[in-house]
């Protein structure tokens, strides 16, 4: 084989096609792994960047550096070109018949321009279509050869590529990130066997049980088709007229009404494969699995008032956290494990295991830690990457195979299908964020933008006339789990199935009391907007079967009584499940303290300089982002005279920017920003979304004027807010540095 392959004569990379470079390459030279259908361009010079932004691993280090080095254009010094290569002379004036006549057809320079811009968008995606995405790789912590073949667990230490793009699914390309949803959560993995995207979202069940729902739950979820309205939000009559007549959901609707919904960065969200899945080792053994993504940076999620703020004052919240989180080389780490388990006790759960609304308790079955997740580098340009990237569950690899979970299968179809219409055609793996790293042998061939040049007569096999390459891989490419099936075609589920309610029961009694009084709130702010009252009351009879207190009180918020339970599915007894305190998100501090937590300074001239520039000093040795904020931009004159850089306005960067404040001392500072209303409002919001603030000096009269308790509702002390002075400031700082690290105060909370 290696003799033939030295011989035959290939196309190892489009760009030195053109050019100098353009050559026949030299017997026994090989291929590239990654060079397969490259995209040159006649009229761009092609730089291959060795370092793209700051926070690059160096060349070599992550393979997808490398072949997208192939298609990265840099401006160039020389001049502009139209597609075709032409020197464009004049960029400004359209050809004219005179300069006060009309344009002429014949200015191709001017129609081209206009044709390309007319025709520079693709359809969004049908869910998810709002997303922001990173690279960086997948470490194995050791060889797991034992549980899969699956190359990324060959061997420890092992570094796979990895591309992971994070979504919110109902709302529109260009809608807000903090709006209560699910999270996508998709991880594609460029291993030496092809590519394997692991399309999982940041709650681990999921709203139905078969595939065949999932367009009537997307229509219900989406925008009302007769207005369009309203945007990004589940909180209207047709998402919850669906989900009140589909009782599989009410697990799922457990968690998008916790917090989870609402989470605080992406860098701090759990990621779930969802489905169970299928691990194979080299000798053919199968296990069962599931995959968890957590993150080091601890589960931390917003409260709604905060996030419906977050929508006016920066709809890119998300998206500019892990732009600017990666830029700065503080990069989101995640810890993958999995929950590992055989067909024996599948069997033996209470529950089916190919019932993607229901997951295993980690009480039941504890996570085996495999590896960590780094994202280290942001993509060169959304589009080509960020947008054009295509998730497909079917893209597994060897040692990873499916179950029969009626979803998972679905969307084997459902994936590849959408990225024909998405991406224009069957080429889409030709893109260059979805070309796998080794090179691609097959004898499919053309339709919509091809870019390989695929050489030779023969593009079929078995052939002889091409030397009977590329062949079968036989047992050393991917083959599926032999499992032995019986049944009968029908339609229909299986038994277990039917009981909606345990799971989500088991879900409210292993929250936190301010989770649960969330998830109240939440239910009762969705149901309030829903038009229709007999809708309110089938939610409330769904969760009249979830649990007594949860339904008193979201009833009790709606002004109705709690009608009587929906009938249940099924007569079968229903499991019941000890609490699994691993459900809350207080379980999950994170071990990376206040590493990217971002916090205020109020400032303003005569502001005590020695301590704010010592506590911006320590907070940032932390790893945390301080910002020096005040009435508007300039500078503020400090005790000492020395001038401070305000480095953003109250108006620009309100509250609801910061995870937690520093009002320091200065009495004529603090007068100042006294009689700036938005700063008063600051703080109050600072305080009623929980958030830490140390006070000094003369900074606590500004508490005092924004109406701020000094203990919690019930008397006791409130550790979050932190009274310091010259004499004990260390300890004040540490106080707060512990209470950032422990980000809300939630006892606070009177809404
Ligand atoms: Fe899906 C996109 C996650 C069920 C059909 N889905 C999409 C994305 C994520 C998920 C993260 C965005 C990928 C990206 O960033 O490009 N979807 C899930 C999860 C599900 C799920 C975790 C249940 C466990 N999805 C699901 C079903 C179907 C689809 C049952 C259809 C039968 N999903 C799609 C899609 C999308 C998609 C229409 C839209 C754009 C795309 O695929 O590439 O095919």
């Amino acid at each position: 084989e290696q003799e033939l392959a030295a011989a035959r004569p290939f196309n190892a990379n489009k760009a030195s096609e053109y050019g100098d470079a353009s050559r026949t390459p030299a017997v026994g030279e090989t291929f590239k792994p990654s060079t397969h259908a490259a995209t040159g361009s006649t009229t761009t010079e092609i730089i291959a960047n060795d370092k793209v932004g700051d926070g690059n691993p160096p060349k070599g280090e992550n393979a997808t550096v490398d072949p997208l080095d192939r298609v990265r254009v840099d401006p160039a010094d020389r001049h502009l070109t139209t597609n075709q290569g032409v020197p464009v002379s004049d960029n400004q004036h359209s050809l004219k018949a005179g300069l006060r006549g009309p344009t002429l057809l014949e200015d191709f320079v001017l129609r081209e321009k206009i044709s390309h811009f007319d025709h520079e968008r693709i359809p969004e995606r049908v869910v998810h279509a709002r997303g922001s995405a990173a690279h960086g790789y997948f470490e194995s912590y050791d060889n797991f050869s034992a549980l899969t073949r699956a190359i990324p667990f060959a061997k420890k230490g092992k570094r796979t590529p990895v591309f992971l793009r994070f979504s919110t699914v109902a709302g529109e390309r260009g809608s807000t990130d903090t709006a209560r949803d699910v999270r996508g959560f998709a991880v594609k993995f460029y291993t030496e066997e092809g590519n394997w995207d692991l399309v999982g979202n940041n709650m681990p069940v999921f709203f139905i049980q078969d595939a065949m729902k999932f367009p009537d739950l997307v229509h219900a979820a989406k925008p009302e088709p007769h207005h369009a309205m309203p945007q990004a939000a589940t909180a209207h009559d047709t998402f919850w007229d669906f989900a009140s007549l589909s009782p599989e959901i009410a697990h799922m609707l457990m968690w998008t009404m916790s917090d989870r919904a609402i989470p605080r960065s992406y860098r701090t969200m759990q990621g779930f494969g969802v489905h169970t899945f299928r691990l194979i080792n080299a000798q053919g053994e199968a296990r069962f699995v599931k995959f968890h993504w957590t993150p080091m940076q601890g589960t931390h999620s917003l409260v709604w008032d905060e996030a419906v703020r977050i929508s006016g004052a920066d709809s890119d919240f998300h998206r500019r956290d892990l732009w600017e989180a990666i830029e700065a080389g503080n990069f989101p780490e995640w810890e993958l494990g999995l929950q590992i388990f055989t067909e024996e006790q599948a069997a033996s759960f209470p529950f089916d295991v190919l019932d993607s609304t229901k997951l295993i308790p980690e009480e039941l079955v504890p996570l085996t830690p495999v590896g960590k997740m780094v994202l280290d580098r942001n993509p060169d340009n959304f589009f080509a990457e960020t947008e054009q990237v295509a998730f497909c569950t079917s893209h597994v690899v060897p040692g990873i195979d499916f179950s029969n979970d009626p979803l998972l299968q679905g969307r084997n179809f459902s994936y590849q299908d959408t990225q024909l219409t998405r991406l224009g055609g069957p080429n889409f793996h030709e893109i260059p964020i979805n070309s796998p790293i080794v090179q691609i042998q097959n004898n499919q061939r053309d339709g919509f933008h091809r870019q390989a040049i695929n050489r030779g007569r023969v593009n079929y096999e078995p052939n002889s006339l091409g030397g009977g390459v590329p062949y079968q891989a036989g047992p050393a490419g991917f083959t599926s789990f032999p499992e032995t099936i019986a049944a009968d075609k029908v339609r229909g589920n299986p038994e277990l199935f039917a009981d909606h309610y345990s799971q989500a029961r088991l879900f409210w009694q292993s929250q936190s009391t301010p989770e649960q009084n969330h998830i109240v709130n939440a239910f009762r702010f969705e149901l309030t907007r829903v038009q229709t009252p007999a809708v309110r009351e089938r939610v409330l009879a769904l969760l009249a079967n979830v649990d007594d207190v949860l339904v008193s009180r979201v009833a009790e918020g709606l002004g109705m009584d709690v009608p009587a339970p929906l009938p249940l599915a099924t007569d079968a007894p229903i499991p019941t499940y000890p609490p699994s305190p691993a459900l809350s998100l207080m379980s999950r501090p994170g071990v990376t303290g206040i590493k990217g937590r971002r916090v205020a300074v109020l400032i303003a001239s005569g502001v005590d300089d020695k301590a704010v520039k010592g506590q911006y000093g320590s907070l940032l040795k932390d790893g945390a982002v301080p910002r020096m904020v005040g009435n508007m931009l300039g500078k503020v004159k400090a005790l000492d005279g020395d001038p401070i850089d305000v480095e953003i306005s109250v108006e620009a960067g309100p509250s609801v920017m910061y995870d937690a404040v520093i009002v320091p001392d200065g009495d004529q500072a603090v007068a100042t920003l006294a009689k700036n209303a938005q700063v008063l409002e600051f703080l109050r919001e600072q305080y009623r979304h929980g958030k830490p603030i140390l006070v000094f000096g003369a900074g606590s009269d500004l508490l005092t004027k924004a109406m701020i308790p000094t203990t919690l509702p019930d008397g006791s002390d409130d550790p979050g807010l932190i009274m310091g002075d010259a004499a004990n400031a260390d300890a004040a700082v540490a106080a707060f540095k512990a209470a950032l690290a422990g980000f809300r105060v939630f006892a606070r909370e009177t809404d």
